[in-house]
């Protein structure tokens, strides 16, 4: 039994979030480098949800994630529309400071396109997935959009 660790992500998922993922490494985004400018207002009623898994979903090991947002729109990130922003996709991890980008790692899955669904491979077992929406510059807006954590079991 393994507990939810740092999980395993379908190659898919890695060429979905690759293209925003490489151009952070690359420093393409300078605002990443520095502390967080000010936070982007979320408007009243915004809310982001998952379509598909929902909570206490048995799921294939191959599964896509599909996301709902109401109240704002979708924006690539490095677009700076107000109230739009882009998907983040967390597995098996917690939001981190509301002031700060959210991380770019295998946990955090920056969906840097304005796309609304991402295909992941997990491996069996437990698993949480939770949507954070984040502006231009990744950073979470104030109020943060985000999904309660669910839980999903890969069987
Ligand atoms: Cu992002």
């Amino acid at each position: 039994m393994t507990p939810c660790r740092r999980s395993r992500l379908s190659l898919a998922a890695l060429l979905a979030a690759a293209m925003p993922l490489v151009a952070l490494a690359a420093g393409a985004n300078p605002a990443l480098a520095q502390s967080a400018p000010g936070r982007q207002p979320a408007p009243k009623g915004a809310e982001v949800y998952f379509h598909y898994p929902l909570d206490g979903l048995r799921v294939p090991e191959r599964f896509t994630v599909r996301m709902g947002l109401k109240a704002m729109g979708l924006a690539p990130a490095g677009t700076e529309w107000s109230n739009t922003g882009h998907h983040h996709l967390l597995i098996n991890t917690d939001p981190g400071p509301p002031d700060q980008p959210i991380p770019a790692d295998y946990n955090n899955i920056h969906l840097g396109n304005g796309q609304s669904e991402v295909v992941v491979t997990l491996p069996k077992g437990r698993h949480t997935l939770q949507l954070l929406l984040g502006d231009h510059n990744h950073v979470p807006h104030d109020p943060p959009v985000m999904s309660r954590k669910i839980t999903v079991y890969v069987r």
